[in-house]
């Protein structure tokens, strides 16, 4: 038996401080036009894809930090979007920053939807592994204040979407297994990520070489690892001076790369995708029922960072009675 799901990668190429949002949303309704006759069912964007990546500037002022962020979903902008992917039955993740009112109070999140083929809003993720400072650091070229910026979400849901299970997260949080074995432990089949990533990392320059590696190697061991279906898109190239990786790609549940980006532009790339992929992997090396041993793994959730002695030993937790 095969699920096909025809995927759409949605790369986007930089966005300046200067493009409005109508002009963003005009290239991403093109990238939607281009997917749906390559006969795609979903298209993935990137992270915060109405806007250029303003985490990289120290903002002082509320009104110009709430310019970045959407105060309803969709708005007056966005509409076009949903209006378009209705008219072709085509679904689609997106990332964006979001204001959110709860109990009285103005939040900010780093948000994905995903809309389904009749453009309605079937899952919402909040970024949870906010990467960079909440300070300004002017030693920095650039600075990264998603911490400041932004509230952390609190959970992985999977949502059942498209003929299968499938889950979302942001950028960084590719990096942390925990990210795809959560959504593995909910049966994932599909995990769709946007991000941002500069080719230059502040506190470790020295793998500036590397963020290519680093990016398909995260998403390839999270794949196989929980034998699901893996997107990654970037927004990509020279945005306000800023390089950012492109490498957008599919990755099947085998951890094999099945599609991938080559430009740091607009480019729109669509893979077959058959969900039933996942099977074998979910019920063989990764039959978690049969194989995890969870009362082994319980320092994951009590611990935070590593513990060490005053010595540098390790630091060994005392025995329960
Ligand atoms: N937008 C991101 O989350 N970017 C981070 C950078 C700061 C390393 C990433 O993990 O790609």
């Amino acid at each position: 038996m095969s699920r096909y799901l025809n995927i759409a990668m949605g790369q986007l190429g930089p966005v300046q401080r200067s493009d409005s949002r109508r002009q963003v949303v005009a290239r991403l309704c093109d990238m939607m036009r281009e997917a749906h006759a390559l006969g795609a069912q979903l298209i993935v964007y990137p992270e915060l894809a109405l806007t250029t990546f303003f985490p990289r500037w120290f903002l002082a002022d509320d009104a110009d930090i709430d310019s970045f962020f959407e105060r309803e979903m969709p708005g007056p902008e966005t509409r076009p979007l949903f209006e378009l992917a209705h008219a072709l039955g085509v679904g689609f993740y997106l990332g964006y920053a979001e204001l959110a009112q709860e109990q009285g109070r103005w939040m900010r999140y780093n948000t994905a939807i995903l809309v389904d083929q009749h453009a309605k809003i079937v899952g919402r993720y909040r970024k949870v592994h906010l990467p960079g400072h909440a300070e300004h650091e002017p030693w920095r070229r650039f600075q990264h204040l998603e911490k400041r910026y932004f509230t952390p979400g609190s959970r992985f849901d999977v949502y059942q979407a498209f003929g299968g299970i499938v889950g979302m997260a942001l950028c960084n949080d590719r990096r942390w297994a925990e990210t795809y074995r959560v959504m593995g432990l909910q049966g994932v089949e599909l995990v769709m990520i946007g991000y941002n990533t500069p080719v230059h990392n502040a506190p470790a320059p020295q793998h500036d070489d590397l963020s290519l590696f680093h990016n398909q190697l995260s998403m390839q061991a999270g794949a196989y690892q929980n034998g699901t279906w893996v997107v990654g898109v970037a927004k990509a190239g020279l945005e306000e001076g800023v390089d950012s990786i492109g490498g957008s790609c599919i990755i099947a549940p085998s951890g094999e790369v099945r599609a991938c980006c080559i430009t740091k532009d607009d480019e729109v790339v669509v893979a077959r995708c058959d969900l039933d992929f996942c099977a074998i992997y979910k019920q063989t090396t990764f039959n978690f029922d049969r194989h995890r041993r969870p009362e082994a793994y319980d320092m994951i959730v009590r611990r935070k960072g590593v513990a060490l002695a005053a010595d540098g030993s390790p630091w060994h937790e005392p025995e329960e009675a």
